[in-house]
């Protein structure tokens, strides 16, 4: 994804994820919020010729090395475009389950797939305001739940961002007004294991 940034189409129709997320939301969210974080990460990088050069998770791994002027810009609109990115391909496969190195991974770290939920809902609804809850792995591949507010990418932390979710009221108010927690129970039934098995395969290298 090199610059000028462009709106990368879903990997599924606008309808796919309904009755969970209704195909109003996913054009809003994907037409309309997502373009206006490409938009505004490309006007941030439009006069720094060095940044143009760095992908996405350069930048976001080492903010400290952004031109000062540019760094609120580029963790607020860069964020916003691969979170979002993140956020849409970890959906859209009814029914899957964690596979191979990853479901042995999170026996490790949260015993049951049941107690992972437990934790990245306990997140997501205790993140404040906007924000995502993610499911990461350190330098040595352990998994972890965290959180984050705003548009503020785990990988400015060192971590490698595996799956993550919206918690954002433009993600469920459409379809679930202010009740998260509804939201988050239907976002666990729409997560592409498949996808997210192969991100953790291709972090370990
Ligand atoms: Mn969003």
């Amino acid at each position: 994804m090199p610059y000028p940034y462009e709106l990368r189409p879903l990997p599924y129709a606008y309808d796919a994820l309904c009755p969970e997320i209704s195909d109003r939301t996913l054009h809003f969210h994907h037409g309309k919020h997502l373009q206006t974080y490409v938009d505004h990460l490309n006007k941030a990088l439009a006069d720094c010729p060095d940044c143009q050069k760095k992908s996405l998770e350069e930048l976001l791994r080492d903010l400290d090395r952004i031109p000062e002027s540019k760094r609120t810009a580029i963790r607020n609109n860069g964020g916003g475009v691969y979170n979002h990115y993140l956020y849409f391909d970890c959906m859209g496969c009814r029914g899957s389950t964690p596979a191979g190195n990853l479901s042995q991974a999170m026996a490790r770290a949260f015993g049951s797939l049941e107690e992972w939920r437990v934790r990245m809902k306990e997140a997501a609804l205790g993140q404040f305001g906007s924000g995502y809850a993610w499911l990461v792995a350190d330098g040595d591949c352990a998994l972890s739940v965290v959180k984050t507010p705003n548009q503020d990418c785990p990988l400015s932390q060192g971590l490698w961002p595996l799956l993550c979710v919206d918690v954002w009221e433009h993600a469920y108010y459409l379809d679930y007004q202010n009740r998260r927690g509804d939201y988050l129970d239907a976002w666990f039934g729409l997560i592409n294991w498949d996808f997210v098995s192969n991100r953790y395969d291709i972090r370990r290298g």
